[in-house]
């Protein structure tokens, strides 16, 4: 299990210039996001966001579930520019964790071990249902920074946001991946310091209004 922790930024022909000058391009790729969550949206209430993306599951959760204090370095003005979630990738355990969840809420239930990937009959048993279905554009870039990856995103509902991503294994140096991102985010000449909104965010604002607002008004987003 890794923590991603990225600053999201928004991008113009300048910063692809300037990508193109200091970074190395390794691909560009398209790919379908499928997001799941019960119809009273439990999971994204709880900031757990559960996706399938080319035929994988993958779930993010806070890092902080459990409960743990941040240090004072970690709620610096960099690192409130980044977020930071669990991602995992075991299907097995993503139904554990999902489970547990919506056990509080209905009550035990039982489903099949041991199913692959494709076999989605798992969420009609616990009563999962899309509520958002998009496919991106993704460029992606690498610099002499090591671990840094910096991803141009273009979605099909009509956004495209950048975002600078270090991948952290799970206990890792949180510490040395805001350096990173916030030194990445220099040489690109970032000058902004308010978050800048995911494709989630405008999504849901235009399809689920109320549940966005909702995720506002709890702080999820
Ligand atoms: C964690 C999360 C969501 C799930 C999608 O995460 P995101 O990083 O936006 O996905 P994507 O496709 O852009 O990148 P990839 O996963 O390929 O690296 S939707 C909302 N959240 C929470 C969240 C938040 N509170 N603030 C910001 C800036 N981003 C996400």
């Amino acid at each position: 299990m890794s923590v991603e922790v990225e600053r999201k930024f928004v991008f113009n022909a300048d910063t692809l210039k300037t990508l193109e000058e200091i970074g190395v391009c390794v691909g560009q790729r398209q790919f379908r996001d499928q997001y799941f969550d019960t119809p009273k949206f439990d999971l994204t209430l709880r900031d757990m966001w559960l996706r399938k993306r080319k035929g994988c599951w993958e779930l993010k959760c806070p890092t902080t579930a459990n409960g743990t204090e941040e240090s004072s370095e970690e709620q610096s003005e960099a690192a409130a520019l980044c977020s930071r979630y669990k991602e995992i990738t075991d299907l097995p355990e993503i139904q554990r964790r999902v489970k547990e969840v919506i056990k509080d809420i209905c009550g035990d239930t039982e489903t099949e071990a041991g199913l692959p990937q494709e076999d989605e009959s798992w969420l009609n048993e616990i009563n999962l249902v899309c509520f958002a279905d998009f496919t991106t554009v993704r460029q992606s870039f690498t610099l002499q920074e090591k671990g840094v990856q910096i991803d141009l995103d273009q979605a099909d509902f009509g956004y495209h946001v950048g975002e600078i991503e270090v991948l952290v294994p799970e206990g890792g140096d949180v510490q040395s991946a805001l350096k990173k991102i916030e030194r990445t985010a220099g040489k690109l000449g970032l000058t902004g310091d308010q978050r800048v909104d995911g494709k989630m965010h405008v999504y849901l604002q235009r399809n689920h209004p109320e549940h966005y607002a909702k995720l506002l008004s709890i702080h999820v987003l």
